[in-house]
């Protein structure tokens, strides 16, 4: 199977659970990857945004890319490698390449405002330092801001082993036009909330963070819309909608830790300050969501 045709498929944005000290939870994050596969998800995107990377040393970064290469089965892998400085970008890619991940990933370097030479020049470190490990570009310009152009991504996708975009962007002409402009490429949809409509358009797979509490509804939404059964989809992606209308109010992580805290999947809900971590009397919302999703199960 090519690269692409392996990871086209639907990937959790894997959590990072913690003790009560604020440590790494080994058993929890077990529990967890179980969780996800039992959910039907066989792909586990790690260490990106909600995996609450950017908040950890890149120790601890390597530790939890390798729980996951031990405890994901025959799941799909793509290390989130993208960090401040090449230096740990590349560690991590390498790292990624020895514990025998199928693709890295990474955001832009974040916080200087880099010329687009020196973004290439990013991407080309890590892919050097990744062995041939494919990568994927990680477009999330409303947290990153570096917007890439389409001609910027052209370059980058130009570049030998890079194999496509996870694209997090409500934009859906965009995702359409890269999908025109990029046939052959992987187009991971980024957020959960269009993903039916980020299909439609193009992606062939998707990265979400709610996958870790809903996956199986993404899971039968998908289906659905292989069969054709558009309506059956859509109320589908509309049920996953009413629980991320309640999680953005709350704050996207802090409550999906919460809700995984609530069903025993995790021992706290301690997201890494300045994030939030929530109890049950900060979210009465939340508390009415968890009572709805063991209804979901
Ligand atoms: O990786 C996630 N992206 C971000 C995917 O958090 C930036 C999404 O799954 C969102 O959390 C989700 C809620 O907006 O779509």
């Amino acid at each position: 199977m090519t690269d692409i045709a392996r990871l086209s498929r639907l990937h959790a944005a894997l959590m990072t659970p913690y003790d009560a000290d604020g440590e790494i939870s080994e058993p929890c994050l077990r529990n967890l990857i179980a969780h996800v596969r039992r959910q039907g998800i066989d792909g586990f995107y790690v260490g990106g945004s909600t995996g609450e990377a950017l908040l950890q040393t890149t120790e601890e970064r390597l530790r939890v890319l390798s729980i996951v290469a031990e405890n994901a089965g025959d799941a799909a892998r793509i290390g989130q490698v993208g960090a401040i400085s090449t230096r740990e970008a590349v560690r991590l890619a390498k790292g990624c390449a020895e514990l025998g991940y199928d693709a890295v990933s990474a955001i832009p370097p974040i916080y200087f405002p880099h010329g687009k030479d020196a973004i290439i020049g990013y991407y080309s470190d890590i892919l050097e330092a990744a062995g041939g490990l494919p990568l994927i570009i990680y477009n999330i310009p409303a947290m990153s801001g570096v917007t890439f152009t389409p001609d910027d991504l052209r370059r980058l996708l130009d570049m030998p082993n890079v194999i496509g975009i996870k694209q997090t962007s409500i934009d859906m002409y965009q995702m359409e036009q890269l999908r025109r402009a990029f046939p052959d490429a992987l187009l991971l949809n980024g957020y959960d909330e269009m993903l039916l409509a980020g299909t439609v358009a193009g992606a062939n797979g998707g990265v979400g963070s709610t996958y870790n509490v809903i996956g199986s509804n993404y899971v039968e939404m998908i289906a659905a819309l292989r069969r054709g059964e558009i309506e059956a989809a859509q109320m589908l992606q509309a049920k996953s909608n009413a629980l991320i209308d309640v999680l953005v109010e709350v704050g996207v992580f802090p409550g999906l830790k919460y809700l995984l805290y609530r069903l025993g999947v995790i021992q706290t809900p301690v997201c890494r300050k300045p994030l939030a971590t929530l109890s049950s009397s900060t979210s009465e919302r939340l508390n009415a969501a968890v009572a709805g999703l063991t209804a979901w199960a």
